[in-house]
């Protein structure tokens, strides 16, 4: 996928480990162990109209290599981060074979793999005891390192390149990224992770953590869409890793706005709106961002609000507005865990279950944004304009998809607000749908939609015109 095809793209986030295991195996999972729980990829592959029922169609995968082995003050690898040979799969979640059959799967339904790839460091499990060595793979001599220092201040962009992430537990000892030897040996193996697996995107971990001129070769290798994390809230410091590094960050800028306008009822939406112009400013294209509200290092939005109107209206703000969106699995599931490794839960203990209030929330939303994609050609590049219709209510108007996001919460009183024909461009007596109620709706004589409010719910609205599949089992 190339950055104008990921565009149309809406991704679900596994972690390997946690999503789907052959059903013979039946060992407790408990998230405070941090241990393997036996998820696999050919397991995932098993699950694929799953993930496709809610109208997904990228699967993001953990990192794929070989990783620690053992246990640690912090459990075992099971997330994939903790590289030991990036020239050798992690055989706890498959095969060569296995990962091949999972890309292909993917590919005869019309889908697309995302893997997560860590070029940064690798680990150990003390920083004093570790010396290069061949177990890991490429990595062998000191200089392929940077010497020993713990990253003890942020503010200092040379110790966040090249001291180490990590702690006494388990260390991350980071990668000399300004060695010839090094990068080249990334710039290969990204072009062949990329082939041997067909490998449609990658989300590359760590961004931040290596110098700028590091990157754009590394994406060019790639030769497929890049995301890339760069865990900083601050707009300024994150737009020059799309400005000029050309990696296409995660929109952390928007998230922690995001949480705090919908972690409870009347809160102030100021903080969103002012966010989404700066963001506007300061990248080349906001509309490559990913966007989120949850993923796996951060407390699920439900772990803050059980609110289930103010967790629809948060959850439908990454599908409705610039960007890709990205939903973490057992968003649909309800899950609540909150920080690091709770926020991990095993999904089989759910059953797959596709008749759930948010399975089919998010099936509404994605069908809104494809119909949305299908009946306007710059609806994926024609940046939104976000702005308040009252205290609690948030227009993103990104037309054709025209949203009214609400934060007062399921036991709100109907409220009533307009949406003008001048944000809108909707003509007088156009039939509208809302995705979320199936209701329709019609503009007045002069293009302006009267919209009510109920329970604090979200309002996803289309032309009836170019619904598409929007509500095709809903009534009007
Ligand atoms: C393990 C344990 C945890 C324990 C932790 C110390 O060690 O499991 O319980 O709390 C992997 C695993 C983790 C594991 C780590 C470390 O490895 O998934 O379970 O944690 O062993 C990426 C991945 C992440 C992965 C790694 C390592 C990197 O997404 O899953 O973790 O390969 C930093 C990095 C970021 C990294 C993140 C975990 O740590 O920059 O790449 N994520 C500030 C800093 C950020 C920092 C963040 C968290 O704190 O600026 O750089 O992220 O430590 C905003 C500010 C931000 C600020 C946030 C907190 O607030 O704008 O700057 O972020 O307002
Ligand atoms: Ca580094």
């Amino acid at each position: 996928l190339d950055a104008s095809a990921m565009r149309s793209k809406s991704v679900y986030q596994v972690i390997t480990d946690r999503f789907a295991r052959n059903s013979s195996v039946t060992t407790t999972c408990n998230v405070a162990d941090r241990t393997y729980c036996g998820g696999t990829w050919s397991a995932i592959a098993s699950e694929l109209d799953y993930i496709s029922g809610m109208g997904f169609d990228t699967v993001w995968i953990s990192p794929v290599v070989s990783n620690i082995g053992g246990t640690t003050g912090e459990g075992e690898s099971y997330h994939g981060y903790w590289t030991l040979d990036p020239n050798t799969l992690n055989s706890n979640f498959g095969t060569a074979d296995e990962l091949r059959a999972l890309s292909t799967a993917l590919h005869n339904k019309g889908m697309y793999l995302m893997v997560d790839v860590v070029v940064n460091h690798v680990a150990a499990t003390s920083s004093s005891t570790f010396t290069p060595s061949a177990a890991y793979g490429p990595f062998s001599a000191q200089d392929d390192f940077h010497p020993f220092c713990w990253i003890t201040d942020y503010s200092n962009q040379t110790m966040v390149e090249q001291c180490w992430l990590g702690d006494s537990s388990v260390a991350l000892p980071d990668l000399n990224t300004e060695s010839n030897t090094v990068k080249q040996y990334w710039d290969t193996w990204i072009t062949q992770l990329v082939s041997n697996y067909t490998v449609d995107a990658i989300r590359i971990d760590t961004v931040k953590h290596i110098s700028q001129a590091f990157w754009p070769d590394f994406v060019n290798a790639a030769g497929v869409f890049n995301q890339g994390e760069v865990l900083q809230g601050d707009a300024a410091y994150v737009g020059p890793y799309q400005n000029n590094a050309q990696v296409n960050p995660f929109n952390y800028p928007v998230y922690y706005p995001l949480v705090r306008a919908f972690n409870g009822t009347n809160q102030n939406l100021q903080e969103l709106t002012t966010m989404v112009s700066t963001v506007k400013s300061s990248f080349n294209d906001p509309t490559l961002l990913g966007s989120f509200l949850n993923n796996h290092d951060n407390p699920r939005f439900e772990s803050y609000v059980a609110d289930t109107s103010l967790i629809k209206n948060a959850h439908a703000y990454p599908h409705v507005s610039d960007g890709i969106p990205y939903v973490y699995y057992g968003s649909e599931a309800g899950f609540k865990g909150g920080n690091d490794p709770d926020n991990r839960e095993p999904l089989w203990t759910t059953s797959y279950d596709t008749n759930s209030d948010m399975y089919k929330f998010f099936a509404s939303l994605n069908a809104a944004r494809s119909a949305a994609g299908n009946a306007s050609s710059s609806f994926y590049t024609n940046q939104m304009n976000v702005s308040t219709l009252s205290n609690t209510a948030l227009l993103v108007n990104k037309a054709p998809l025209i949203s009214v996001l609400s934060t007062s919460g399921s036991s709100a009183a109907d409220a009533s607000v307009t949406v003008p024909s001048s944000a809108s461009g909707w003509a007088s007596n156009t039939k509208v749908v809302d995705a979320v109620s199936c209701n329709e709706l019609t503009t007045d004589g002069s293009g302006n939609l009267a919209v009510t409010i109920k329970q604090g719910l979200p309002v996803v609205l289309i032309a009836s015109s170019q619904k598409g599949a929007v509500c095709a089992n809903g009534t009007t």
